[in-house]
């Protein structure tokens, strides 16, 4: 484990420095509370030994702020252990008032140091694996399970927070809603498994054709997402109009470029995608002004014969 050890006596620093490197473990020292918040932030350590009386900030505050500092990150926890001189009771409820987990006299014997030390390794790679775990799990709630894009779930979140941004500082927002060409024919004529596969290289040619556009419009966050089916939306915050209509443009000519054959889509023999563009220029009230108006250029764009993009003026 990595071990903030905390404590203002360099004799009781050296001793416990000296077993608990003895038992495998690193640690790293501060001398009061302050230093303590500083190093916790700087090295993530995996237990906290405190003691409790220290000039400049006592170990109950530091407990405080390192939990005040943990309560912005999900799933944070770093066990505290307070060291004490006297195993009061007053001291053992205060030490779990500000946060502590545990509570060790300073002297107790070596046995009594190194069983905590295994019991509290035990629960760092419990806690790592859990972490691990909890994040793998949000990040497969955002995604897509066929293509890998974000799912309409994380759109819907990501295009609020975009929006609420976007009104505050009076910023434009663009959107284009995306839909393959006759893919209900696709699926008819290759089957479903071809059909998933064909959703999964769009998708791939949809994100090259975003990121291609991120890069060269300096600093945009253009990003695509699969709004539900053989649907993708591709959100433009802060786009002008002509970014709008080259995304389209990009958009378009990714997804030719794969050439995947659709002996049935039309005259093209290949996969296309008809594109719907709308912008605001200022954003206001509700997103889904923008999205209804995407749509409705969605519409267009497919009566006007498909494998094209018709963008709002
Ligand atoms: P249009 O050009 O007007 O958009 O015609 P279309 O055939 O693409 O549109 P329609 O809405 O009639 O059909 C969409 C098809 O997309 C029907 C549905 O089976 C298929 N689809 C939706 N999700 C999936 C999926 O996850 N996998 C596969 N293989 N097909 C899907
Ligand atoms: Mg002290
Ligand atoms: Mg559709
Ligand atoms: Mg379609």
């Amino acid at each position: 484990m990595k071990i903030l050890l905390v404590d203002d006596a360099k004799s009781v620093v050296q001793v416990m420095t000296s077993r608990l490197s003895s038992y495998g473990h690193t640690v790293v020292h501060a001398e009061n509370g302050a230093v303590a918040v500083d190093l916790f932030q700087q090295n993530a350590p995996d237990l906290i030994l405190m003691d409790v009386e220290m000039p400049v900030m006592n170990g109950f505050e530091a407990a405080t702020q390192i939990r005040a500092i943990e309560a912005y990150s999900q799933w944070a926890w770093t066990p505290i252990i307070f060291l004490t001189s006297s195993d009061t009771v007053n001291n053992l409820i205060m030490a779990i008032e500000a946060g502590g987990d545990d509570f060790m006299s300073k002297f107790a014997p070596e046995p009594v140091l190194q069983a905590k030390m295994k019991a509290m390794s035990r629960i760092a790679t419990l806690r790592k694996s859990l972490s691990q775990a909890n994040h793998k799990l949000a990040e497969m709630a955002n995604q897509d399970g066929l293509t890998g894009l974000c799912n309409r779930r994380s759109l819907d979140h990501r295009v609020d927070s975009l929006w609420t941004t976007a009104c505050a500082a009076g910023l434009s927002f663009g959107l284009l809603m995306i839909d393959i060409d006759n893919f209900k024919k696709y699926n008819d004529h290759y089957g479903h498994l071809q059909g998933d596969q064909c959703l999964r290289d769009v998708a791939r040619a949809l994100d090259q054709a975003v990121n291609s556009f991120n890069r060269e419009s300096l600093g945009s966050d253009a990003f695509v997402a699969r709004y539900g089916g053989e649907e993708f939306s591709i959100v433009l915050p802060g786009a002008t109009p002509n970014q709008l209509g080259s995304m389209a443009e990009t958009a378009l000519q990714f997804v030719r470029a794969l050439a995947i054959a659709h002996e049935i889509n039309q005259q093209w023999g290949i996969v296309t995608i008809s594109i719907g563009a709308a912008l605001v220029a200022n954003a206001t009230g509700l997103p889904s002004t923008v999205f209804r108006a995407a749509d409705a250029q969605l519409y267009q764009a497919k009566a006007s014969g498909r494998n094209r993009s018709a963008v709002a003026a």
